[in-house]
């Protein structure tokens, strides 16, 4: 059976659970316990996940962390209807820019804020408030005028985007000059098989 390596409060991991759980797929959940804003980890996580971060994920032979990568793998191999991850060059490009933004300015900003205020972990507030806006603005460029954030269905860049901005309110980030963006988020959780976590 699949094994993730996660924790309940954490964003990234949440990304992989809930694209788990639009594919119906069961797995293990192996809790991750964080001391002092770092994982408690032993020298056999750091042989599967050499950054000590989480989520990793094992599935027989192959072993993979962070959440971009889990994300491609498990819509790669088990997305029978290839939606998630399309194969269309210009929709698989879409969902990769996407990706980035998730791992730059949506974590420099809105993970990071909510770091800081809901776990006193180091770092300038107003700094990755002011970045988290400009994540907003880019999301909001997309979704005044479209539903999704590739083509015309929900892939994994929406999954990939989705809980930093959901959590928002976390990080005292305010969405409400965002109607795209908030429209967006009822939109994915009103899919089939949605979950949340702490907070969403
Ligand atoms: N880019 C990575 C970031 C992973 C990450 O920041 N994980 C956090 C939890 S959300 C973590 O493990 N923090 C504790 C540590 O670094 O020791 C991803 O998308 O998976």
């Amino acid at each position: 059976m699949l094994k993730l390596y996660d924790r309940e409060a954490s964003g990234n991991c949440y990304k992989a659970r809930l694209l788990l759980s639009f594919l119906n797929m069961p797995y293990e959940r192996v809790p991750v316990a964080m001391q002092d804003g770092k994982n408690v980890v032993d020298s056999s996580y750091l042989k599967l996940n050499p950054r000590g971060q989480i989520p990793t994920l094992v599935d027989g032979d192959t072993t993979l962390w962070g959440s971009t990568a889990i994300l491609c793998y498990l819509a790669a191999r088990y997305d029978e209807t290839s939606s998630w991850l399309p194969r269309d060059p210009a929709r698989l490009g879409q969902v990769m820019q996407w990706l980035e933004l998730a791992q730059n300015e949506i974590l420099a900003g809105l993970f990071r804020a909510r770091a800081i205020v809901k776990f006193g972990l180091p770092g300038e507030l107003a700094a990755a408030q002011q970045i988290a806006a400009r994540a907003l603005e880019v999301l909001e460029s997309r979704l005044a005028a479209e539903p999704w954030l590739a083509g015309n269905g929900p892939s994994i860049a929406d999954i990939a985007c989705f809980p930093y901005v959901a959590l928002a309110h976390e990080g005292a980030v305010d969405l409400s000059p965002y109607a795209g963006v908030r429209q967006w988020l009822a939109r994915i959780e009103s899919l089939d098989r949605f979950v949340g976590m702490p907070g969403i």
